[in-house]
């Protein structure tokens, strides 16, 4: 297949998630893939069609997810929640695990897997942090160093155990969901990097945003490289 297609939901609201897919958009057309935009549906009948439509899916940044759908009350420093995308991509999400897709999670996606294994999530962690984590001041730099665990697919894709990365997130990991463990995480110990248990064809989570870096930072267009090969 020359060009596999990934699908990503549409980011929605906020002019800063659209600049953020667009990033993502760049990094998988530099990989060689077709990117589909998918709108936000929560139908079966939607969801079937981007299954049939697509190799791979790309979740990426944006909003809260909704406490309620990992089981808490919303806290004040939540913010404002996105329920079409929540709804969308709780179900894509579901069924592409289901028909065993490759998928790549980016920041919001890392946590919305988290979700859907049944985890959940810190509402804010700006109380807990040593570094700063929500830092869009260095955009394509790197902000704090993650270690990598060097028996997880990332080390293989990196080819190394400790990089530094940049940090869009004020949420984090709490519990991690059953079938999912941490492949990296900070100083403090958030979570950075989730992958599955089981073998699966190509599952990726990250809580910071390779999309950025790329450019700069070759070794993060791997993630990018690897997953659209893995779609192929
Ligand atoms: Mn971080």
């Amino acid at each position: 297949m020359l060009y596999p297609i990934i699908g990503i939901p549409v980011a929605g609201k906020g002019i800063f998630y659209r600049y953020t897919q667009f990033q993502c958009r760049r990094c998988l057309q530099r990989a060689g893939a077709s990117v589909q935009t998918l709108a936000l549906h929560a139908s079966e009948e939607a969801v079937k069609t981007a299954l049939a439509q697509c190799d791979g899916f790309l979740f990426s940044g944006g909003s809260d997810i909704r406490p309620e759908l990992y089981g808490q009350d919303p806290m004040a420093a939540c913010r404002e929640p996105d329920p079409a995308r929540d709804d969308f991509e709780l179900l894509l999400l579901h069924a592409a695990l289901e028909a065993q897709k490759p998928l790549l999670c980016i920041g919001r996606g890392m946590q919305l897997l988290n979700v859907v294994f049944g985890g959940t999530l810190m509402q804010d962690i700006r109380l807990k942090e040593e570094y700063q984590h929500l830092d869009p001041l260095h955009l394509s730099t790197a902000t704090h160093p993650i270690e990598i665990d060097p028996d997880s697919f990332l080390a293989d894709l990196m080819d190394t155990d400790v990089i530094s990365v940049n940090s869009l997130h004020h949420q984090a990991i709490e519990e991690v969901g059953e079938g999912l463990w941490i492949s990296a995480d900070s100083p403090e110990g958030f979570a950075e990097a989730l992958q599955t248990e089981k073998e699966y064809p190509f599952c990726l989570a990250v809580q910071w945003h390779p999309e950025y870096m790329a450019r700069r930072t070759p070794i993060q267009q791997r993630l990018f490289q690897s997953f659209v090969d893995a779609c192929r």
